[in-house]
């Protein structure tokens, strides 16, 4: 627990813009479910972007960067499925 008594998940990473309405809703539903998720701006940093289109296969945002614990690294696309996602593991 960190000291604002949210849970911290260090294996999560957010690729996001502040402009996109779909990042946006999966931000809110971070706060709401109290938990703490590196965000990386890719509208800011052009390294940032070229790690999502790297790792992930394209430049859409949002996209969530789930390591797994074997080192396997997964990334979702699509606002709802990773609303989806982070409400069955957090709630
Ligand atoms: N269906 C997607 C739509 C995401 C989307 O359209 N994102 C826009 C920004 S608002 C984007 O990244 N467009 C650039 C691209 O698709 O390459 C979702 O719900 O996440």
């Amino acid at each position: 627990m960190t000291s604002n008594n949210s849970v911290a998940t260090g294996e999560l990473s957010l690729y996001h813009t502040t402009t996109c309405w779909f990042c946006g809703k999966v931000r809110q539903a971070i706060c709401d479910l109290g938990i703490e998720i590196e965000l990386h701006d890719i509208a800011a940093s052009s390294s940032r972007r070229q790690e999502l289109v790297e790792g992930g296969g394209k430049a859409q945002v949002p996209c969530l960067r789930i390591a797994q614990p074997d080192g396997r690294v997964e990334w979702r696309y699509e606002s709802a499925d990773i609303c989806r996602y982070l409400s069955a593991r957090f709630t």
